[in-house]
């Protein structure tokens, strides 16, 4: 300790090793950055940030209205807040990234007028698959982080689109995109009933899981009925509690199978209020939800039973940007995921 302590300004302290974006943002996982469509070619997996909020309803205000402010800073917290993971899982004896060769492809941009951002969002997504990857997203409220992202997708599946979207609440409400005002776009509440009308999405390839408590309404299943989607495929806190008692392994795989069947790809859409509020210290939005390790089970299974190949998509939407522990169980679950792809039985 005879030393004198001093440091260099060009020490190693002060070196960037990881790749950033602008800034202090890092690559999601420290991945390599693309700015350019042919950038991303050779990346099987592609991340893109969706950074827009949506206008606060009535019903969320106050601390319920956590999921809407400053979504727009999800997509970089989200990413430095993933430095601390790499992509091996011990319990699967997996490691993600040897299979798979992600690049962080950044944020779509928001613009004044709605349609542009959705447009954007619809852009970049393509530029995604059609470089041969899996478009992997972070919101961003609902509309541009789960419409745009799912038209994309759509119309270059070839096939039909199955959608698995796990989500406290149904977002259904009736009306259409020209009703809206410029200055309240609906998104939040309507996305989930709209989509159901893009080519290629069909209703009755929809699935629901977790929907639960008294945010919804009662003509929230006629919502989905009168679309053309399954009263089956809702499944709500009820469905998951007779899976607890009966078998929740089983259970998940189950449903699983059932979504991937016949689809032609498998967008799988995660709003984080799926969870119970127990899940995490700091964001919880309703009681009576999925556990952590059901929704990381839940992906495993659909990824097994979906495959790389059929693997159309995965979304996170409504995240908060201060949700620390969520953005953590959110990688666990795309880890869990794509996982789930490498044990596939059809890679
Ligand atoms: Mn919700």
């Amino acid at each position: 300790m005879t030393d004198k302590w001093s440091r260099n300004p060009l020490d190693p302290v002060s070196q960037m090793l990881v790749p950033r974006h602008y800034g202090s943002v890092p690559t999601l996982f420290a991945a390599p950055k693309a700015r350019k469509p042919s950038e991303l070619a050779g990346a099987d997996l592609a991340f893109l940030g969706i950074p827009w909020s949506a206008p606060v309803p009535d019903s969320r205000m106050g601390a319920a209205a956590v999921s809407y402010i400053g979504t727009t800073l999800t997509p970089q917290a989200f990413r430095s807040n993933s430095l601390k993971y790499g992509g091996y899982l011990p319990e699967l004896d997996v490691d993600v990234f040897e299979h798979y060769r992600l690049i962080d492809y950044g944020d779509s941009q928001v613009f004044e007028d709605i349609r542009d951002t959705f447009e954007d969002v619809v852009s970049r997504v393509g530029h995604i698959i059609d470089q041969g990857a899996v478009p992997i997203t972070i919101g961003g409220n609902s509309g541009p982080s789960s419409y745009a992202v799912l038209q994309a997708i759509a119309a270059r599946a070839g096939g039909p689109t199955a959608v698995v979207n796990f989500d406290a609440h149904h977002d259904n409400f009736r009306g259409e995109w020209s009703e809206d005002t410029a200055e309240q776009p609906r998104w939040g509440g309507t996305w989930a009933r709209r989509i159901l009308d893009l080519p290629g999405v069909e209703p009755a390839r929809y699935f629901h899981i977790g929907l639960r408590g008294p945010r919804n309404d009662k003509a929230a299943f006629d919502r989905f009925l009168e679309k053309g989607v399954d009263r089956a495929h809702i499944l709500t806190y009820r469905d998951i509690a007779q899976a607890r008692r009966r078998g929740f392994d089983e259970w998940a795989a189950a449903i699983a199978v059932q979504v991937s069947d016949g689809a032609a790809v498998v967008w799988i859409a995660i709003d984080p209020d799926v969870l119970d509020l127990s899940a995490s210290p700091d964001f919880g939005d309703e009681p009576l939800g999925l556990h952590t390790e059901e929704i990381c089970l839940l992906a495993y299974e659909l990824g097994r039973a979906i495959g790389w190949r059929r693997l159309g998509g995965i979304s996170f939407m409504a995240v908060p940007n201060t949700a620390t522990s969520i953005h953590w169980i959110c990688m666990y679950a795309l880890l869990y995921a794509l996982a789930g792809t490498v044990h596939a039985s059809e890679r």
